[in-house]
């Protein structure tokens, strides 16, 4: 597949022209203003303050903060599909530098994380040495490319200097907790200000005082926004570690590895990210991000707006959450999820009086059929229990619960339809209105009533139905009691009504719900950020004073979390850093007044999101080691501006399948730092963008196993490999399906500047496409054209005409100012591609016209090109005599008497004779041509107030008016 290309490798004969652009010539153009441009600093973007300030002219500027999503440093290394998006966020830094903005654009790497971990588990090396290794490999993969980025400003998450901070902004997440009043994160001592004062009741009565620190400690777990539970978490023996809800498949399954995952209780640590779900939600509106990511995100929180409703049971209650509480005439039973707590409290010793057989699945008493139903569900996933079309199993609790509209008693069931860790783990069921209740009524022989008019013509008698009936456009019957009739009205309507009703009789309330859960943040692996708390000998947690951060990572024998049957369900995690007992067993002195004291460290480590929710800010002041970022410097990259409200990063460009995860955690960050008053962004990334994939070729043989692709020849259209025929799809790039191409090969076969472009040139850069080896010669043949066009090959001489641009040819500048003020706008509005065929058309024009390039259009022509191909517009910069380099250049401006479209004339006819003729632009709309026409003087004159039949327009030259 891979086709040599011999002007680029073969050796220069006698008679070929020996200063030709060439891959060798390529080669030495491009490590020497590397080279250059590392010595020069040139792309070191300057602070206001700090120890990079630099240059005030530069910092005056507007600025730009154009950013990556930063690599994880795999031991593949890149390949060429990796660096699509750096070199579009390049092309775009650079051409913001050349139109007047400070700009700051760097890469770090995002380390912590699996592979290098179960490498080590392996192969017994450090996970730090092979990440290490890997990283050191990638830096000169990407330094080939000639990549702008500030250096000074680049790091990588496992540096103990950078996951000190990481650890810091836990402990301020730690000791902080969400005022839903203020709606805003405050530091925790305000809160235990309110409750020693008094100005806050302490739940349960009593004084603060009087609590003893163990509840103390409690009472603030309930409020802190980083806080650890024994809530039930997805636990995956067979990885040894508990998941992130985000981390579980639609099948229940871990994401990676494909294991089981259960519901465990075990205590870990939890970032209360749900009290941020409104402005995370609020918030979306005022970025600037494809609005399918939004989406993902809205949903992902899944606002829902409904009502609370009590229903009572023996003189406690049970609180179901409904978006539906004007179907609350049609809640003929109940469901509890099988964890409810309050599923024991209900459950009596025996069957009541009048029990179906139908709902007791068979046991002698509720308890028995209770423990039974539980142990079954537990074994299942949530999404296996969600299940549309599942069979809805179930069994009564023994109790009975009072609807409140109508004092009905209804029976209550534990059924795995209803998850504990939704709303409040318990529904009421409206048969009639959900079909999920539905499919249980028709199983357990439970009351269905119809309180919505259906509107499909079914009738009102749901025995005869099959199906429920959902519709927000039908009204609502058989829906009233003494105080309250939702009869008649639309759905709407009818939820305020009963929602009010429910507020008055205090039956209930409106509420809001979301979908989101609080962010799990405790990992059972060795390679991440330890957490920076201790527990005492009462098990009490306490933070580190930040004088003690970084808490290093400490080494350890053997790095793999122990890992389990991956059906056992009972097993419970191990951590690596548990078995380190002096690391883990320590006496320290946290400054907290308590003197010297035994403690014991946590032993987990955060989850790989942990570096990545901050690592912009960082970029900022990277070797700040008083702050996290001076607050200045945050303002002046990151602050609020016109138009920006909540602040952030200018550009991040990355792919879409970061669209929840790390976007939603680095947004909740960067809400609770703007809380506590450490930035002035609130928001992180302002503007988003996605670009696509480079796809490849994946080739198969009879077995269905991928052969290498290098391999691979084409014989009338189709495809063979050692003989032997082999199918052909369109799939991923990577090591494992044998279709790998390097930048590195493609760098040493035409050079970086030719890999860019054609990168670049590909397709619009938020679509995916299919990479094409033999394709990228045309690029190559792009950058010789442009070579010629400035130096004579033989001499290796300039070439340009010395003249002015008076006396340039009114068809080239015509050319050139159309490119110029093309290619701008293309580059501002991230269209690479089609600025490319804009600067070929432009190169074409030149050299058809032939002689020397005047050197008022080759000049430009070259700043053209400097931000796509950076290292051949360097070099002709230089030999075009300027010493200074082409990046801080400004990039061309075009004349606009030279954009105006020209025209083309245009005949309108009446009856087939001429009768005007139009000056018109060549692209003028069938539309505008036709009014155009009819307006025209003439044209009134010669119809004479006649109606007119028919107008016949071939834009943009012809109009044939029929009158009436
Ligand atoms: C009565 C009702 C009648 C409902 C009706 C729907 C339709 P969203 O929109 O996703 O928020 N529900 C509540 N908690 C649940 C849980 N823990 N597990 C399973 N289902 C639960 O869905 C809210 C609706 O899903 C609620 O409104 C409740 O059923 C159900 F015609 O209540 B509804």
């Amino acid at each position: 597949m891979s086709e040599t290309n011999p002007a680029a490798t073969a050796p220069v004969t006698a008679d070929a022209a020996p200063h030709r652009y060439t891959a060798a010539m390529a080669a030495e153009i491009e490590a020497r203003w590397q080279d250059f441009w590392d010595a020069e600093g040139t792309y070191a973007a300057p602070n206001p303050k700090g120890d990079l300030a630099g240059d005030p002219e530069l910092v005056a500027r507007p600025k730009k903060f154009i950013m990556d999503m930063f690599p994880y440093p795999s031991g593949a290394g890149l390949h060429v599909g990796h660096p699509l998006g750096y070199i579009a966020t390049d092309v775009f830094a650079r051409f913001q530098r050349m139109t007047g903005h400070n700009v700051l654009h760097t890469l770090g790497f995002d380390a912590f994380g699996l592979p290098a971990e179960q490498y080590a588990v392996q192969t017994g090396t450090h996970p730090r040495a092979s990440t290490e290794a890997n990283m050191k490999n990638m830096v000169s993969q990407l330094r080939r490319l000639g990549l702008g980025h500030d250096k000074r400003r680049s790091f990588a998450t496992i540096d103990p200097e950078y996951y000190k901070w990481t650890q810091w902004i836990f402990l301020q997440i730690f000791n902080s907790w969400y005022d839903d009043e203020a709606k805003r994160a405050r530091p925790i001592s305000e809160l235990v200000a309110q409750f020693d004062s008094g100005e806050r009741a302490v739940p349960g009565g009593g004084t603060w005082s009087a609590l003893t620190e163990a509840e103390r400690a409690d009472l603030l777990g309930e409020y802190r926004l980083a806080y650890a539970s024994d809530a039930p978490v997805n636990w995956c023996p067979g990885l040894g570690t508990v998941l992130a809800n985000e981390e579980v498949t639609a099948d229940g399954r871990s994401e990676r590895g494909n294991f089981p995952v259960f519901k465990s209780k075990l205590r870990q640590w939890n970032m209360r990210i749900t009290a941020y779900a409104d402005r995370l939600l609020d918030d979306l509106d005022q970025l600037d991000w494809p609005e399918a990511i939004k989406l993902q995100q809205r949903n992902w929180i899944g606002r829902s707006e409904g009502a609370r409703v009590d229903f009572p049971v023996d003189g406690e209650r049970i609180t179901v959450f409904t978006t539906r509480p004007d179907t609350l005439f049609g809640a003929t039973y109940m469901v509890l999820a099988p964890e409810h707590p309050l599923v024991e409290k209900f459950t009596p010793a025996a069957w009541p009086e009048g029990t179906r057989d139908a709902w007791t699945g068979g046991h002698a008493t509720p308890t028995e059929a209770v423990a039974a139903y539980r142990a079954q569900a537990a074994s299942k996933s949530d999404v296996e229990r969600q299940a549309e079309a599942k069979d809805k199993t179930g069994v009564f609790i023994g109790a009975y619960a009072t609807n409140p509209v109508n004092g009905e008693q209804v029976p209550v069931f534990v059924a795995d339809y209803v998850l504990m860790g939704y709303g409040t783990g318990a529904i009421m069921a409206v048969p009639a209105g959900d079909q999920r209740d539905f499919e249980f009524a028709r199983a357990f022989e439970l009351p269905i009533r119809c309180i919505v008019e259906p509107t499909d013509g079914r009738g009102t008698d749901p025995s005869t139905w099959e199906s429920a009936f959902a519709s927000y456009d039908a009204k609502i019957m058989n829906s009233s009691n003494g105080e309250v009739s939702l009869d008649g009205l639309g759905v709407v309507e009818a939820k305020e009504r009963i929602t009010e009703w429910l507020e008055r009789t205090g039956a209930g309330a409106g509420t809001v719900n979301f979908r989101l859960r609080d962010w799990l943040f405790s990992r059972q692996r060795y390679w991440g950020e330890p957490f920076p708390i201790v527990y005492d000998e009462d098990g009490i947690a306490h933070p580190l004073p930040a004088s003690m951060l970084p808490l290093e990572l400490p080494e350890v024998e053997d790095y793999s979390p122990r890992t389990f049957d991956p059906d056992d369900a009972d097993t419970k995690p191990e951590t690596p850093l548990s078995r380190n007992e002096d690391w883990v067993h320590v006496t320290l002195d946290l400054g907290d007044g308590r003197g010297p004291r035994r403690y014991r460290r946590e032993t987990n480590t955060m989850p790989n999101w942990a570096g990545s929710c901050w690592y912009e800010l960082r970029y900022l002041d990277p070797h700040n080691s008083e702050q996290l970022v001076d607050p200045e410097i945050e303002q002046y990259w990151m602050g609020p501006r016109e138009g920006l409200p909540h602040g952030g990063v200018d550009l991040y460009v990355g792919g879409a399948e970061h669209a929840v995860l790390h976007l939603l955690y680095a947004r909740f960050w960067s809400k609770v730092l703007f809380d506590l008053g450490h930035v002035s962004s609130a928001e992180p990334f302002h503007k988003l963008f996605n670009q696509g994939m480079i796809q490849a070729y994946v080739y198969r043989d009879g077995r269905g196993i991928a052969v290498p692709a290098a391999e691979v020849e084409e014989r009338d259209g189709a495809y063979f490999h050692g003989g032997e025929k082999v199918s052909r799809l369109l799939g991923k790039m990577g090591k494992s399906l044998k279709n790998a191409v390097t930048p590195d090969e493609i760098c040493a076969e035409y050079g970086a500047d030719t890999l860019r472009l054609y990168e670049m040139a590909m397709g619009p850069l938020d679509v995916s496409r299919p990479w094409d080896t033999r394709a990228v010669v045309g690029q190559f043949r792009l950058l010789q054209r442009l070579w010629r066009n400035v130096v004579d090959e033989n001499t290796g001489r300039l070439s340009v005409a010395d003249v002015a641009e008076t006396d340039v040819d009114a068809d080239t500048l015509r050319a050139l100012h159309k490119a110029i003020d093309g290619v701008r706008q293309d580059l501002e509005g991230m269209r690479f591609n089609t600025a490319i065929a804009k600067v070929t058309e432009l190169n074409n024009h030149l050299t058809k016209v032939g002689g020397p390039v005047p050197r008022p259009v080759a000049e430009r022509l070259v700043l053209l090109v400097a931000p796509l191909a950076p290292h051949v517009a360097e070099e002709l910069w230089r030999k075009l005599g300027h010493t200074a380099s082409v990046v801080h250049e400004d990039f061309p401006v075009a004349d606009p008497a030279y954009v105006v479209d020209e025209t083309v004339t245009c005949v309108v006819q009446i009856k087939g004779k001429v009768k005007a003729r139009l000056e018109v632009s060549p692209s003028v709309s069938e539309e505008d041509l036709e009014k155009a026409a009819l307006a025209d003087e003439k044209v009134v004159a010669a119809l004479g107030g006649a109606g007119i039949r028919k107008v016949i327009v071939r834009a943009p030259k012809l109009v044939n008016i029929v009158p009436a």
